[in-house]
């Protein structure tokens, strides 16, 4: 067994009990696979016959996925029928006499959760899967699939389970031409040119796929919005997306453009002081929910990145996002207001900007606005401190926004498995309360009380075969809705689950391909930017390294402004002396970052750190960020190994991308760590430590790496090309 950074690695492998050889499988199905599984004879007789009364979409949709799966991995037709021994009866004590019958405890369940119980009816024992509502039955089906596709015994079953977050919401940065800004999977998934009237089968793939984990919004458009999704052609291609989402528990919601008044609606202003431009949203919200009756609300980018917002009439982003709210507010419809706002003229530390704008505002936002923040303050960096709006903002709603899509983290080929990402900021501690104040209980609404409660994942969904572009990328998919159903789930369980569903639960592939996934985030972290260095990314498509650039148009904008390297050391300087941005976090947490004590991890996002600067580890920080470099390469060279020997549990095709995709992870993982030590060593002027090999060329080589296409960059005219 072989351990990295704690981790362990098992190279002992043990051939698979496969009957037949693994049939060749491209990732379409996801997780949905439903192939037949080795002890039918034990579950047979479990699921024998599917028992529904009444219809409706989202009960057919459940009855549908049942026959598909428990037909597929039970390798034997599954159809409806009547009550019998080993039945799985279905339904809400609304739509089944024999559901209400049963008398089961479904209060505390709300309208999405589940129960999943063996019992005895009619003097058969059989399974039922109950719920208040259709959709609740929907994710009880999906659940019960799931014990069975990842092995779990069905006998004497007794599952309540209930959403933590009410709203689990997907954007996706899909514009109207079908490109993605920051799609790694092909393009857009939505053909919106032959909608309405062609709908894809595969947005009732995804549906479901949605709604097996819980997913039950999504905004269709990229949040740099075009108007255009505003009008009235596009409503009523939406609305007909709306009719195919909908038995699966699935809102559509809409990027809006804060100045649509204008574009659309021809108006002078989009002031939201303005009566007339009142007016306008409250007629077009009042239109659109003619068309699409349970339309969730929109999502806005304001004064972000060029984007128009409130601020263009000196107004608050509060007096902005709720113009809009209230003409949502009476149809039940939501603003997720973007926190990810920060001034090209401000010359604050980007990192402070947010909180700076939005925490006097606590409390000024309208009930059905959530402030939707991103999990760090700068942006979806392999590692960030949380954003110290967490816990900072008790009387708003907040709404946890963390980046499904890749853009910072290698992209297609990088294996990082995301939910360990996603699991850290869940359980981040902001003291805000006392100890316990987690950001999960600040965005389930618990630690404030509040009623509302969201998470939002930026989408890695395009129209590559395999949805996500690598098939790892889908356990990111997987598990983000997974951990907005229930943040408490690890994320080495939830790896398990999907290894289960995608590939195979046989134990010597899952404890292989487990710490692998596991130890993919750390390696990322270390491979690009170790010891809390952020964005040092190459201009505009994020691919590859470019600490050293500084002649971009805003100096945030610059890796070079975040690193701050100079003769002295590296970081940034966030402690009183420098920034203050500590001062944000709650006191205990800000004296942490400021002083000496502060986790290694968070160490050059905070503090401007001298290069012999003596680490815990009893090294200089040189030897140290060096160390890391080269550890995360060494975690890759792992993850190779271990994915090398799985050859025999995986089908060719997903096997052999995968196998080429972490080839190339190593590559980059070498490029990104001679590349940034080229640069940072003309600054510390240090020997290589001991064992650690230089760079193999100067740092003009690694300048002048360019790329002049990178998928998901929005489009530009590239330099001219080379010989
Ligand atoms: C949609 C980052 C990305 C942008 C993205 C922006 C945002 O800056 O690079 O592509 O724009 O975040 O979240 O709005």
């Amino acid at each position: 067994m072989l351990r990295i950074l704690g981790v362990a690695f098992f190279a002992l492998v043990t051939l698979p009990a496969l009957t037949s050889p693994v049939r060749a499988e491209d990732g379409y199905d996801l997780w949905l696979r439903y192939r037949p599984i080795e002890a039918v004879a034990q579950y047979r007789p479990l699921a024998t016959v599917i028992v529904s009364e009444g219809a409706s979409p989202s009960l057919d949709a459940a009855k549908a996925e049942l026959t598909r799966g428990l037909s597929g991995l039970l390798d034997k037709p599954v159809s409806a029928g009547a009550v019998a021994d080993g039945a799985v009866v279905i339904g809400t004590p609304l739509s089944s006499p024999l559901i209400a019958g049963l008398k089961l405890p479904l209060n505390t369940l709300g309208n999405e959760g589940y129960l999943i119980r063996s019992v005895a009816l009619n003097g058969h024992a059989v399974t039922v899967i109950a719920a208040n509502s259709d959709i609740g039955v929907l994710y009880g089906s999906f659940a019960f699939l799931r014990l069975i596709q990842t092995r779990q015994p069905i006998n004497r079953l007794d599952i309540a389970s209930a959403p933590r977050l009410k709203l689990r919401l997907l954007n996706h940065w899909d514009n109207l031409d079908g490109t993605i800004e920051r799609g790694y999977a092909g393009h857009s998934i939505f053909d919106w040119n032959k909608m309405p009237d062609y709908l894809d089968p595969r947005y009732t793939v995804m549906a479901r796929a949605d709604a097996s984990v819980g997913i039950n919004g999504i905004s269709v458009n990229n949040v740099s919005a075009d108007v255009w999704m505003l009008s009235s052609m596009y409503i009523g291609k939406l609305a007909a997306l709306a009719d195919v989402l909908r038995p699966y528990g699935i809102r559509v919601y809409v990027a809006a453009r804060f100045s649509a008044p204008i574009e659309l609606g021809k108006l002078k202003t989009a002031d939201p002081a303005d009566p007339t431009v009142q007016a306008w949203w409250k007629k077009e919200v009042d239109s659109i929910y003619r068309r699409i009756p349970d339309f969730g609300g929109f999502v806005v980018k304001a004064n972000s990145e060029g984007q128009p917002g409130p601020r263009d009439y000196d107004r608050t982003q509060a007096e902005g996002a709720n113009v809009i709210a209230d003409a949502l507010a009476p149809h039940g419809g939501i603003v997720f207001w973007r926190a990810f706002v920060y001034s090209e003229k401000d010359p604050t530390d980007r990192a402070k900007q947010a909180y700076n704008e939005f925490k006097p505002l606590d409390g000024k936002f309208r009930d059905n606005v959530f402030v939707q923040t991103k999990n760090g303050a700068i942006d979806f960096q392999p590692r960030e401190p949380a954003h110290p709006m967490f816990g900072a903002m008790p009387k708003t709603n907040l709404a946890l926004e963390v980046q499904i899509t890749k853009e910072y983290l290698g992209q297609t080929t990088h294996l990082v498995y995301l939910p360990v990402l996603f699991k850290e900021i869940l359980d981040w501690d902001t003291l805000a309360k006392g100890k316990g104040s987690t950001v999960a209980k600040v965005i389930d609404g618990s630690l404030e009380g509040h009623d509302r409660s969201a998470m939002v994942g930026v989408s890695n969904i395009g129209d590559d075969r395999n949805w996500t572009g690598a098939q790892f990328s889908q356990a990111d998919w997987y598990g983000f809705g997974r951990l907005a159903w229930d943040p408490s789930l690890s994320a080495d369980g939830i790896a398990r689950e999907w290894l289960g569903m995608t590939f195979t639960n046989d134990p010597a592939f899952v404890n292989q391909v487990v710490p692998m996934m596991i130890a993919s985030r750390e390696a990322v972290v270390d491979y690009m930017t170790p010891l809390g260095l952020h964005h040092q990314f190459a201009t505009s498509h994020h691919y590859g390294p470019g600490p050293w650039i500084d002649d971009l148009a805003r100096p945030e904008w610059n890796p070079v402004y975040y690193n701050r390297a100079d003769a002295k050391g590296l970081g940034f300087d966030r402690t009183p002396s420098g920034s203050d941005a500590t001062a944000q976090y709650a006191p205990p947490l800000a004296k942490l970052f400021s002083g000496p004590d502060i986790p290694d991890r968070y160490l050059l996002w905070f503090q401007h750190v001298a290069w012999d600067h003596k680490m815990r580890s009893g090294r200089t920080l040189w030897d140290e960020l060096v160390v890391h470099y080269d550890t995360g390469i060494a975690t890759v060279a792992e993850m190779r190994k271990a994915w090398a020997v799985m050859k025999p549990y995986v089908d060719q095709q997903r096997w052999s991308q995968e196998t080429a995709f972490l080839a190339i992870q190593e590559k980059e993982a070498q490029w990104w760590r001679d590349a940034c030590i080229a640069y940072f060593e003309t600054f510390s002027h240090m020997p290589m430590p001991a064992g650690h090999a230089p760079p193999p060329h100067d740092l003009a080589y690694y300048k002048a790496i360019y790329f002049p296409y990178v998928p998901g960059a929005a489009p530009h005219k590239p330099k001219d090309p080379v010989e």
